[in-house]
């Protein structure tokens, strides 16, 4: 099945050869860093192989394909993953062993390709993944950032962000690609001149800036089939063909001002997660990319087919999210200016080429660009934003005579900004939520309107995960075991994981899926002493909040519950207790005092709590530094309990608690999101569920609130839980440190309403749910039963399903199949 190349000898051979002309070394005298080098290399000709053998495919069949455009893919790391889907995992592992190498070390050496922030951009990750696996033509189109997400160093409990200089040792996977370099044009002004050949007019942009694009391709593996996809993230470069005789101060001044936008424009990623921020350099980044991916898909559509009016038959763009927009316009542009379509065919191959993925309905993650400083970076772009909603703008009050209330909410020029959302929507041939839940919220509450207006372009795509990275990469042992059991179908469909059910009710098959958790627990507790210096007890309940830190995820609600715990144990030391190990990773953005503010005390009484020896370590906290797909994947094999507990409406879907179900870890969370399709999959008896519902949440926002301060004096393990933020328990006497904190769950500021994520009002309820975990978990049988129920019912939440979805309901592409070269 796998390639020649991964022969043990061969690859042996491959990999000390590289060696040799990499580094000019013995393979006894190599750094772990130089053979994950070698190593890489030796896999890349493989893949390269396969890629090869792909593109002639898609060449001759001429497949139609989808260009995901986004700001973010959050890879990972590759070598495993590639080694895993070109089926060659445990071969190679083989022949590094009989060299005396440890491909786990080897692996470790690789940083991680942290081009994102959270769920929207590992979606991507997934989506590319399963496109190759299925068999679908894909290119992922982003930025090759210098610096991807910062990593997260934990100083005296508050976080720190340290340069993420992920591409210092050279990335062995990518390939330049000089040959499809593009310009990219910012600022400056239109000039419009009659053209008598055309008898058209002609937008000429002047004085203006440039940058030149310069593509990298990394591979997409997928899994088992030779299909070789392709990532392909754009550098920036200066122009460095200015004229240098006419090099008065003017050009040489411009000259240097392009080199520093050049370099600037593809420095790093902005760590903002679900937050809108107005930054002109994220504009500029957005439509980076997004140009310089169009112009390559057009010229290489051209090459094929001579007719740009169809070009949908061949190529569809998902935008994930907002972000990429931008796209609409500019697609647009190219098709006028530049292939001299007239406005209505070019509206027409646009609308029907693209289309939009909505990932939030929070208020402030909503792009709105200010009109002056987009109408001055994108000049002809926004002139044709103008044409664009000059237009929508006529057609609402033809649909809605009168009614021009109708045209404040939905126009896409409105109070002096560009709302790209509107743009999306009103352009895109297909508008989609990423949970059932979040698709009914947007149809009913926050695009209503547009909902109302064109209903046929809605509809749910529910999120999904890789179980190729998740559970046979990141838990080999649970995925022995699951194949074992029900053979190795669920690796390309995860539907076959209902096969597990009836050994639920198997003693044996229980005792061993415990088990294996156990190890799993053992792992991780290594990796926790080494690289946090705290020690757990693999016996305990792994209790794991993993994701970005947000007010809305309300990591503060799990921190609070730790609180009262704490002062639980301490009153009555009697009680029984079963040891619970509270474990949280996140990264809070960078200017999110709120956020760090939630991490300091996190640490704080991770602290108190961990040194006091009169608790017998009934209680232990610890705070994952660096929470990263890399360490995420063994979190998620570790996990007992996945604390999925935002604020019910708030998150869309959520992916981790996907992540989580997969490797057995039942959910205890609010109605939000994809957990409701879990609990709809594996049942309510097998999950830990609280609070208010979002239909509660939207009703109590919509008539001003709730009244904290009614929980806060009535209830008094609250108000103790809260005052502790104040009386220096956790703060060695300082009663400023958390201040922030407690008024935001109690006192109205800066126009927000007291805890407007309802922490308190889910206080008991989650508390309660805290309780029936501690009850089930106490009967092992009842706990592995429900456990082992979860990786039985995830079928589902597959990013397989999900893509196919996409496929066949708005993409329509056509399936391929790629013959290894022999
Ligand atoms: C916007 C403007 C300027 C700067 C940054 C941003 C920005 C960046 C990232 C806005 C939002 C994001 C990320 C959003 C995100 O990750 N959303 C999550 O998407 C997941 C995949 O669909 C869902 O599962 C999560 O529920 C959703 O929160």
């Amino acid at each position: 099945m796998y390639s020649k190349r991964f022969e043990k000898e061969t690859f042996k051979n491959d990999v000390k050869e590289n060696v040799r002309t990499l580094y000019r070394k013995e393979i006894e005298e190599a750094t772990p860093q130089q053979i994950f080098q070698a190593v890489s290399y030796a896999v890349k000709e493989a893949i390269v192989d396969d890629w090869l053998a792909t593109q002639k495919t898609y060449e001759k069949e001429d497949p139609k394909t989808v260009y995901y455009m986004s700001m973010e893919f959050l890879m990972g790391r590759a070598l495993g993953n590639n080694l895993i889907n070109m089926t060659a995992y445990k071969e190679v592992k083989e022949a590094l062993d009989e060299m005396g190498i440890d491909l786990n070390v080897v692996e470790d050496q690789e940083p991680d390709a942290a081009l994102g922030n959270g769920g929207l951009g590992r979606l991507a990750a997934c989506f590319l993944d399963s496109l190759a696996s299925l068999g679908y033509a894909a290119y992922g189109c982003g930025i090759r950032y210098r610096y991807g997400m910062f990593k997260q160093k934990i100083k005296d409990g508050y976080q720190v962000e340290v340069p993420d200089n992920w591409l210092k040792d050279g990335n062995p996977f990518e390939i330049r690609r000089d040959e499809y370099a593009k310009e990219v044009r910012f600022g400056g002004t239109i000039r419009v001149q009659y053209n008598e050949q055309t008898k058209k007019e002609d937008f000429i942009q002047e004085n203006y800036e440039s940058v030149l694009a310069i593509p990298y391709d990394m591979p997409i593996v997928g899994y088992g089939n030779h299909v070789v996809n392709t990532l392909r993230i754009w550098d920036a470069q200066a122009i460095t063909d200015f004229k240098l005789d006419a090099f008065d101060r003017g050009e040489y001044h411009k000259a240097i001002e392009q080199e520093n936008l050049a370099k600037t424009i593809v420095e790093v990623l902005y760590p903002n997660d679900n937050h809108y921020a107005g930054k002109e350099l994220r504009l500029k980044q957005q439509y980076f990319f997004v140009s310089a991916s169009l112009q390559v898909m057009l010229e290489k559509y051209k090459k094929k087919h001579k007719d740009v009016r169809k070009l949908y038959e061949k190529v569809t763009i998902q935008m994930n999210d907002t972000h990429p927009t931008v796209a609409v316009a500019e697609l647009m542009r190219l098709l006028i200016d530049q292939e001299g379509l007239g406005w209505d065919e070019a509206w027409e191959v646009t609308t029907k080429t693209v289309a939009y993925t909505n990932h939030t309905i929070m208020s402030e993650a909503l792009e709105k660009w200010p009109i002056d400083l987009f109408s001055r970076l994108l000049p002809r772009v926004y002139q044709i934003v103008q044409e664009i909603n000059r237009r929508f703008v006529e057609q609402v009050r033809r649909m809605y005579p009168g009614n021009e209330d109708k045209v404040r909410k939905m126009a896409i020029l409105m109070d002096g900004q560009v709302r790209m959302a509107h743009m999306a929507i009103i352009a895109g041939y297909s508008v989609n939520g990423v949970a059932r839940l979040h698709t009914e919220i947007l149809k009913h509450q926050e695009l209503k309107d547009f909902y109302e207006m064109m209903p046929e372009k809605f509809n749910n795509k529910t999120n999904g995960i890789t179980q190729r990275r998740f559970l046979l990469h990141g838990n080999p042992l649970l995925a022995d075991w699951v194949t074992d059991h029900i053979g190795d179908g669920w690796i390309t469909d995860l539907s076959q994981m209902s096969k597990l059910k009836p050994l639920a009710d198997d003693p044996k098959a229980r005792a061993e899926f415990m088990d294996i958790k156990y190890k799993n627990k053992e792992r991780l507790a290594k990796y926790i002493l080494e690289h946090n210096g705290v020690e757990i007890d693999p016996r305990s309940i792994y209790d794991v909040q993993v994701k970005r830190l947000h007010e809305y995820k309300r990591q503060l609600l799990n921190i609070l519950h730790v609180m009262y715990l704490y002062n639980q144990i301490k009153e009555h030391p009697e009680m029984s207790f079963y040891p619970r190990t509270f474990i949280f990773g996140a990264k809070a953005s960078a200017g999110y005092v709120r956020a760090k503010e939630i991490i300091k005390l996190i640490n704080s009484v991770a602290d108190v709590v961990n040194n006091d020896l009169s608790i017998n370590g009934k209680l232990k906290v610890v705070f994952i530094e660096d929470y990263r797909v890399s360490n995420a994947e063994w979190i998620f094999a570790a996990a007992d309990v996945s604390e999925q507990i935002s604020t019910a409406s708030k998150e869309a879907s959520g992916t981790g608690n996907m992540k989580f179900m997969l490797n057995g870890a039942p959910t205890l969370g609010t109605m939000d999101g994809a957990n409701v399709e879990i609990v709809e999959e594996v049942g309510i008896e097998n999950a830990f569920i609280f609070g208010l519902s979002s239909d509660e949440v939207i009703n109590y926002e919509n008539n001003g609130g709730y009244n904290p301060q009614e929980i806060y004096f009535n209830d008094w393990d609250i108000k103790r839980v809260v005052d502790q933020l104040m009386d220096g328990t956790y703060s060695h006497g300082d009663h400023e440190m958390f201040r922030d904190l407690y008024n935001s769950l109690l006192n109205t500021q800066g126009g927000d309403r007291p805890d407007r994520y309802f922490i308190l009002k889910d206080f008991r309820s989650y508390a309660e749910a805290q309780k029936k975990v501690e009850e089930a978990y106490k009967d092992p049988d009842r706990w592995a039963k429900m456990a082992l129920l979860n990786t039985a019912s995830c079928g589902k939440f597959t990013s397989d399903r999900t893509i196919q979805e996409y496929v066949d309901n708005i993409w329509k592409l056509d399936y391929v199949t790629v013959k290894p070269e022999a």
